[in-house]
């Protein structure tokens, strides 16, 4: 696809405001600007208030054919929950095999970004914890199904070769596979799952991948989002083919409309002077914050007791605590003592009943 024909040049106003933004050459009015502003500011405030009072950060993951747009958002996300600049955490660009060139198996791989790496202000939020799931291709055979249930039931590290489980699955049979992974004690349990998918009508829409993904987030009771990423693409080159891609990306998901948000990413594609690198762009965070604070409602699962997320939780909070240290150092201090004890009583606890 020819980029240059295919978007609409500044068409974010026009997404946002819905009025033609030829005439205005698609620039914010003052007055825009602050609205989106504010907007913000009230999302963002929402989303910080749902996370005061969770006992641990939810585990959140992304997942979504190679291409469509899953790092990128992850950095839109980042950029929402900020206050100055967007920043590169997750890694952009083709990593994977897109196009299965030569038969070459795509890399399966996770990378996880907690609060502490991408939030920069101080403040003791439990920000939930990103899953980047990078390398799952329009695939729904058993294995790959079991993979997806190891990983979102999180018996899975993160450092651990997720092609390799997959081989020892197509090796040894899938019920040898089960027999072997499932009997493990939970590492980060899955809370949430996003699903990405391009709105651009002329990429394949991965069918096969989203079955899987809703059969496992059912069987283990994970409520599921939708984000169409590339949402600043030109309405009129597509016309009713992208309203029909949306209701199909909708219809084999089973998403009600509160579970859905069509995005456009911080990318060069979106601000060719890339301004993001200085500052943020508010009407790029308003869709994102909207679908967050939906997602950060707390559920009655959240708070399943899972011994390892406790014990990722006191670190995180360990590390939170010194990252941001602005109290006084006896008010720390204390506070350090005390997350240290709790630690030590939960990692005692782990290894007494786990393992
Ligand atoms: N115009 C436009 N381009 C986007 C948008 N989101 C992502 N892109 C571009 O799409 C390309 C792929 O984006 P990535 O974020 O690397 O996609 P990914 O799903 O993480 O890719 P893999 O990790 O390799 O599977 C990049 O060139 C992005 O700049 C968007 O909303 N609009
Ligand atoms: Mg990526």
């Amino acid at each position: 696809m020819d980029e240059d024909e295919s978007y609409e040049e500044n068409s974010v106003v026009g997404l946002i405001y819905g009025r033609d933004t030829k005439e205005k050459n698609g620039e914010l009015t003052d007055e825009e600007y602050g609205h989106c502003y504010e907007r913000k500011q009230e999302l963002l405030q929402d989303c910080k208030r749902l996370t005061e009072c969770v006992r641990k950060p939810l585990n959140v993951a992304i997942i979504g054919p190679p291409g469509c747009g899953k790092s990128s958002f992850l950095n839109t996300v980042f950029a929402s929950l900020n206050s100055d600049r967007w920043y590169e955490y997750a890694k952009i660009g083709k990593f994977g095999n897109h196009e299965g060139v030569m038969g070459m198996q795509v890399t399966r791989r996770l990378r996880s970004f907690p609060k502490e790496e991408y939030y920069r202000q101080n403040g003791l939020y439990m920000l939930p914890t990103f899953i980047d799931m990078t390398g799952f291709e329009d695939d729904d055979s058993v294995i790959t199904e079991e993979l997806l249930f190891l990983i979102l039931s999180g018996k899975v590290k993160e450092k651990e070769t997720l092609n390799d489980i997959a081989t020892y699955g197509r090796l040894h049979g899938i019920t040898t596979m089960q027999n072997e992974y499932r009997k493990r004690s939970p590492y980060r349990r899955i809370n949430r799952i996003i699903i990405v998918c391009s709105l651009n009508p002329d990429s394949a829409m991965p069918t096969a991948l989203f079955k899987s993904v809703v059969n496992v987030a059912n069987d283990l009771d994970i409520t599921f989002y939708g984000v169409m990423t590339h949402a600043d693409i030109c309405r009129e080159k597509y016309g009713n083919r992208l309203q029909e891609r949306e209701k199909l990306f909708k219809e084999y998901l089973g998403l009600p409309e509160n579970r859905l948000a069509s995005v456009i990413n911080y990318c060069p594609a979106v601000d060719t002077d890339r301004s993001y690198e200085d500052t943020l762009l508010p009407a790029l965070d308003v869709p994102v914050l909207r679908l967050l604070r939906q997602i950060l409602t707390p559920e009655p699962n959240d708070s399943d007791t899972h011994t390892a997320d406790y014990v990722n939780a006191v670190f995180s909070t360990i590390k939170s605590r010194l990252y941001h240290g602005s109290r006084s150092f006896i008010t720390l201090k204390n506070e350090f003592m005390i997350s240290l004890v709790i630690a030590i009583l939960a990692m005692l606890f782990y290894k007494f009943f786990y393992q």
